[in-house]
């Protein structure tokens, strides 16, 4: 089961004047295309097979992200495909506004706010050290099913490696190569625009599963 760059949704200049095309660019055709071939080499490297009952290739990259982290090459090339490939998705060139719905309500109910949430999630991005990424997560624990967080990861590396109980449903790339060709050094300012592509449809269908309202 070889990996394959995801194709965007859209194309490299649709999220301007927020995102620039030619970052859209390089980041999707080789940053992510490296991870990508990256991942399938260490895979062949270390020899790494699917468990006999993997259902598709998202429980295959599942499984490598929270059953074979601890080699750095997953690590870093596992992280990037599956961050990324949630990355091209939250965004659309109809992004921005605030989610409705079930969505609307969590976020209510966690953090009081929309804008709150917002704030924190900002706060997140900020403060990340260097490269990485901040994330929503939600808990997919049986207790806390449902219920919103908010956490950052440096590298590639992401929750799902952990054994939190907590999956993303939107993230954040503030690894400089996202933002620098336009921003320069002004992550403030990256963040401010990338709230104007956040595609809260998709971010609610990735709620969805651990919905329990
Ligand atoms: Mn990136």
């Amino acid at each position: 089961m070889m990996f394959e760059l995801p194709d965007l949704p859209y194309n490299y200049d649709a999220l301007e004047p927020h995102i620039d095309a030619l970052t859209m660019e390089i980041h999707h055709s080789k940053h992510h295309n490296a991870y990508t071939n990256n991942l399938n080499a260490a895979i062949a490297d270390f020899e790494l097979t699917p468990a006999s009952h993997t259902e598709d290739q998202e429980h295959w990259l599942h499984q490598l992200l929270q059953g074979h982290s601890a080699i750095p090459a997953i690590r870093n090339n596992a992280g990037g495909y599956w961050n990324h490939s949630l990355f091209w998705n939250i965004m659309s060139p109809n992004g921005g506004g605030e989610p409705t719905g079930a969505l609307a309500a969590s976020i209510d109910s966690k953090f009081g706010s929309f804008e709150n949430m917002k704030q924190e999630f900002t706060k997140a991005a900020m403060t990340q050290f260097g490269s990485g990424w901040a994330w929503l997560c939600t808990w997919y624990s049986e207790e806390k099913l449902g219920e919103l967080i908010i956490h950052s990861t440096p590298n590639q590396d992401n929750p799902l490696m952990e054994s939190y109980g907590i999956v993303p449903i939107l993230g954040i790339d503030v690894w400089e190569h996202a933002y620098y060709k336009k921003f320069g050094p002004g992550r403030a300012t990256y963040i401010d625009a990338w709230w104007n592509v956040v595609n809260w449809d998709a971010v609610s269908n990735n709620y969805e599963p651990y919905n329990t309202r």
